[in-house]
């Protein structure tokens, strides 16, 4: 009876590398209210009361705070939304992204 050579495959897995990720940065202003900012970080980045308010705050002392990270798209997407919201409402609320080190 013939042998059956069993052959190990050994595909190895190429490296999946880590997409970069992006800061969302809330800016500070004179006009935009604090609840507006509040009401924008809860929709737009599904932060609570009390994490939205923290990060309105810190904004608001500090003239600026990082929101959250993304990959590039999507803090691109989520800022440029979150910004036009303000526009929208004629208020100088500004969202940017900047790569993480
Ligand atoms: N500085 C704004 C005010 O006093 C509130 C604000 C906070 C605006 C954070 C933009 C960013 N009404």
């Amino acid at each position: 009876m013939p042998e059956t050579v069993l052959i190990p495959r050994t595909k190895t897995q190429p490296k999946t590398e880590r997409p970069k990720l992006y800061k969302v940065i809330l800016v500070n202003d004179d006009f935009t209210p604090r609840e507006f900012v509040v009401t924008v970080l809860k929709a737009e980045f599904k932060l609570s009361e009390d994490q939205a308010h923290r990060v309105m705050i810190t904004a608001h002392t500090r003239g600026v705070c990082v929101v959250a990270v993304f990959t590039r798209d999507v803090a691109e997407t989520k800022a440029t939304r979150a910004t036009d919201a303000g526009k929208a409402k004629g208020y100088p609320l500004l969202f940017t992204t900047e790569p993480e080190e």
